[in-house]
């Protein structure tokens, strides 16, 4: 049988038409702010080379605390081991998500994109550690040298895997033709855990779409109708897609993982720096940051099923 949600989905899959463009005006749920989404880690960069780099438990509680205090309301964490390498061990995960839970408010989203060298079955065991969402990245592309792979059934597994968890997922669209795939997921499979649809856009990796306002903008009438969105430059690209998005009625990502550099030669001092930075624009725009429980009322996050509180 078909899921309930697909006659909704059915109509989104639609060829996006001159309604879906209107869509894309600040009348997108949650667009009188902005909501702030703070990924102080990633997998890819080295704590030798970045040595302000969050990669202990204490160092991430500390900076999520920080970045919640200048106006952050997600944080978006890969984990790392005791000799700083990026790793997926489901108990260090877990006591991370406790840890974020107790020491913030903020909404906790666990990476399942990984580092590009992470197998499909440890990614998937990450859903286990029950965050409130998880990343799901819509399709393979290359990444600097390497490839991130992302088959279309790992994909389903994913969405299917955090819906059965009540888990929220934030699609990852690193190239435009990631958004049809997209809409070809919800067609087929419903919508996901919330009820509601939310998408970062990952831009300015070498090998994705490029982080400027065109793309931005060409982006936005392939989205989902009623979807929310963010964005994220990496590296050069931080600045021109932070003002493009915040012009186009979408969220922002911001953090380290993303983006190492402040201004010209001048690095990045800590995540909330960058944080405060985009908090400060958003005001600015007179769409200043939603508080995570604002977050959390708009894309539908409720504690997963035995999750512990
Ligand atoms: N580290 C990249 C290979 C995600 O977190 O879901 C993938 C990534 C996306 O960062
Ligand atoms: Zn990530």
């Amino acid at each position: 049988m078909r899921d309930p949600g697909c006659a909704r989905i059915g109509r989104m899959a639609e060829t996006p038409g001159p309604s879906a463009t209107r869509g894309a005006a600040p009348g997108r749920p949650g667009a009188h702010g902005t909501l702030i989404t703070v990924a102080p880690t990633g997998a890819e960069h080295a704590k030798a080379d970045v040595p302000t780099l969050p990669v202990t438990l204490d160092e991430l509680v500390r900076t999520a605390r920080d970045c919640e205090h200048v106006g952050a309301a997600m944080i978006h964490v890969h984990v790392r081991d005791d000799q700083a390498r990026p790793t997926l061990d489901l108990g260090r995960l877990r006591e991370t998500v406790a840890a974020l839970r107790s020491e913030t408010n903020l909404v906790v989203q666990l990476s399942t994109g990984g580092a590009v060298t992470d197998p499909e079955a440890d990614r998937l065991r990450v859903l286990d550690a029950l965050p409130d969402s998880a990343s799901c990245t819509m399709g393979t592309v290359n990444f600097g040298d390497d490839v991130f792979l992302n088959r279309w059934e790992f994909i389903v597994e994913l969405h299917r895997r955090m819906r059965e968890r009540g888990i929220v997922p934030e699609y990852e669209i690193f190239d435009l033709g990631q958004l049809a795939a997209l809409r070809r997921l919800l067609d087929e499979h419903g919508l996901p855990a919330g009820g509601h649809v939310h998408v970062d856009l990952v831009m300015g990796v070498p090998g994705g779409m490029p982080g400027d306002a065109e793309t931005l903008v060409a982006a936005l009438r392939l989205l989902p109708e009623g979807a929310t969105f963010s964005a994220t430059g990496v590296g050069r690209a931080t600045l021109p897609v932070l003002f493009a998005s915040l012009a186009a009625g979408g969220h922002l990502r911001v953090g380290m993982e993303d983006t190492l550099s402040y201004a010209r030669g001048e690095r990045v001092r800590d995540n909330a720096q960058l944080v405060a930075r985009a908090a400060g624009l958003a005001r600015v725009a007179q769409r200043p940051p939603l508080t995570p429980d604002e977050v959390r009322e708009i894309l539908g996050v409720r504690l997963p099923a035995g999750a512990p509180s």
